[in-house]
């Protein structure tokens, strides 16, 4: 079954929207199969985000995602990549469909709430940076016939 990474960023751990966010993506039938509470390196921070480096605004995302703790989560069900990212919204929560996680609860293009892998190969990069393997669990809910 296909995983995905997700982070609730400082503005969202802050802001105690954590519980909140988990509660949509397991209403929808995702499985939550690693979580931790921490708080990111610089080091961490740009290799995460290496893909927007010479950006204008890559220092500042750094900053951002270094400056609080995040909560950092495995997903997984069918497509996870794509149903993380609908329900996360369009980046800039200032534009962000309503009902979608940036929509309801983001004004702005930094801080906006979450970040979810958009792509296997993104997912790839990232895994490491948070999770060893012996991290992740696998098991299965009982219910998959009737939620896939
Ligand atoms: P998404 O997080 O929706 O996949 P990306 O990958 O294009 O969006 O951008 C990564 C992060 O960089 C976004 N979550 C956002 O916080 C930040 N970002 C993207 N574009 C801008 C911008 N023009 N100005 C400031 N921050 C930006």
């Amino acid at each position: 079954m296909e995983k995905t990474l997700i982070l609730l960023k400082p503005d969202a751990v802050k802001r105690r929207l954590s519980g909140e966010i988990f509660s949509r993506f397991e209403k929808k039938g995702l499985k939550i199969v690693g979580l931790k509470l921490m708080r990111l390196s610089k080091a961490q921070a740009e290799r995460h985000y290496s893909v927007h480096k010479g950006k204008p605004f890559f220092n500042g995302l750094v900053e951002y995602i270094t400056s609080g703790p995040i909560v950092a989560a495995v997903l997984e069900g069918e497509n996870s990549i794509s149903i993380t990212r609908t329900l996360s919204g369009a980046t800039d929560g200032s534009k962000a469909a309503p009902g979608t996680i940036r929509g309801d609860y983001s004004m702005g293009i930094e801080k906006n709430i979450i970040h979810a892998s958009d792509s296997s190969e993104s997912f790839e990069h990232e895994f490491p940076i948070f999770f060893s393997k012996e991290e992740v669990q696998e098991y299965n809910c009982g219910d998959e016939e009737n939620i896939f």
